[in-house]
């Protein structure tokens, strides 16, 4: 899973807004997949040889780091300092020592997170592979294993079985990829390298705090090269406030035991507002009418609202009664599916902030229980625009008047907002979809 999207499992949705559409940027295979073969960092981040050459570990003692470390010499200088600064926050000098036993520096794991990427993987993509026809197969058996577990989880946490099926089929392929990563390896590299010093800090003090607490043993905390551990993917941060003992064994077990591991991840979601009795919401057919610039996730209304404008259900039929606010996600433009989304989308959301992830996850879960495939057809033609073209679209938004924030090839909130303003202009449908078609539209009128 990518960086920015990772990191963000505690998200204040203001702030993170601008991500979700182009949050898609994730490792397709499965979230926990190692870092991309070629690292994207600086030229000379990545000498591979400085890996093999495990340097020896520096004695934490010789350090005197009252804050987290900004900058080092080397890897084993940043750890040593870090240990360092665990000791000046109180942690247990026994497991200071022993918790870094062995880590070594890892240049695949550049700065990512710093960067945009130079293509968005588009929502179609995403899906197909997230959601194949081979992982619902598979997270079938998985289901029919565990159906016992699942049952309980729902009725003790109010979380259908088909949402902690998606969440464990995304975040680790239910269970085939959770990395191999060792937390104390995978935050400490990216302390030094990835300019994540405050996220690295954070993360490693509340994994030493699993250790000494748990009575995890640190070489059994593995996940992915980002720090997210087990089946369901916790922070350690994750794992101190939102980790459960199912199995009654006197410690939450991310990593062998799935009655831990799954009622964490519904533990989690609990936490984060997920409400019993409300799905995520359905594929549904807009009216040729829709007014199209109504369809963005800060927008809610009633059901009674999107019912009044002619919303149904993908055969024709009326909508559920659903309450709360809901809102009409469109992530292709007015030529894609349509989904009516309700408070608990937002709560998957906060698991990880992508949309493509959550509806990934909502899809993949209704297809394990039987549900239908999506009935819209995306605009799989639609090429990506490249991080220049993003930065263009932004640079001739601006140009043109339009706030679109900071030009930095992000398509997210004021960038769409934007672009429904410009498609108005032109008579457009203004559903806020950013394509070539609207690029060579702003390019034509340039000068106009
Ligand atoms: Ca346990």
């Amino acid at each position: 899973m990518d960086m920015r999207t990772r990191d963000l499992r505690k998200p204040r949705l203001g702030d993170s807004i601008t991500i979700i559409i182009v949050g898609a940027v994730v490792a397709l295979a499965g979230c926990a997949a190692q870092p991309a073969k070629t690292p994207s960092g600086p030229a000379g981040d990545s000498a591979p040889s400085t890996a093999e050459a495990a340097a020896a570990p520096i004695d934490f003692r010789t350090f005197n780091e009252t804050s987290c470390p900004n900058s080092a010499a080397s890897y084993q200088e940043w750890v040593a300092k870090f240990q360092s600064y665990a000791l000046s926050k109180g942690r247990r000098e026994d497991v200071v020592q022993t918790a870094f036993l062995g880590v070594k520096e890892n240049p695949e794991i550049s700065d990512r997170a710093a960067k945009q990427p130079e293509f968005v993987t588009p929502v179609w993509t995403y899906l197909e592979r997230a959601v194949s026809d081979d992982r619902v197969a598979r997270g079938q058996l998985k289901y029919q294993e565990n159906k016992a577990l699942l049952t309980g989880i729902e009725h003790d946490y109010g979380v259908p079985r088909e949402i902690v099926m998606g969440i464990w089929g995304i975040e680790t392929d239910f269970g085939n990829n959770f990395g191999d990563a060792n937390v104390f390896e995978a935050l400490t590299n990216l302390g030094y390298r990835a300019n994540r010093q405050s996220f690295a800090c954070t993360e490693l003090l509340a994994a030493l705090d699993i250790v000494a607490n748990n009575k995890v043993p640190a070489s059994r905390m593995v996940g992915s090269w980002a720090g997210a551990m087990g089946h369901p993917q916790f922070l350690p941060s994750n794992y101190l406030t939102l980790a459960v003992d199912r199995d009654g064994s006197g410690v939450p077990d991310l990593w062998e035991s799935l009655p831990d591991a799954l009622a964490s991840a519904a533990n989690h979601l609990v936490d984060d507002g997920w409400q019993r009795n409300l799905p995520w919401g359905l594929e549904v057919k807009l009216p040729a009418t829709f007014p199209y610039g109504e369809a963005e996730l800060d927008l809610t209304q009633p059901i009674s609202h999107w019912k009044k404008l002619g919303v149904t259900r993908m055969d024709g039929s009326a909508l559920p009664d659903l309450p709360g606010g809901t809102s009409i996600l469109l992530l292709a433009g007015h030529r894609g599916p349509a989904f009516l989304i309700t408070e608990n989308f937002k709560v998957i959301l906060k698991y990880n902030y992508s949309t493509s992830y959550a509806l990934s996850v909502a899809h993949l879960g209704d297809r394990v229980l039987g549900g239908r495939r999506f009935i819209g057809k995306w605009p799989v033609h639609e090429r990506p625009l490249s991080l220049p073209e993003r930065e263009e679209v932004q640079t001739l938004l601006l140009a043109r008047g339009y706030d679109v924030g900071k030009v930095d090839g992000v398509l997210g909130l004021k960038s769409r907002k934007a672009a429904r303003e410009f498609q108005k202009e032109l008579g457009w449908p203004q559903d806020g979809f950013i394509n070539k078609a609207l690029l060579e539209e702003l390019r034509r009128r340039k000068n106009v």
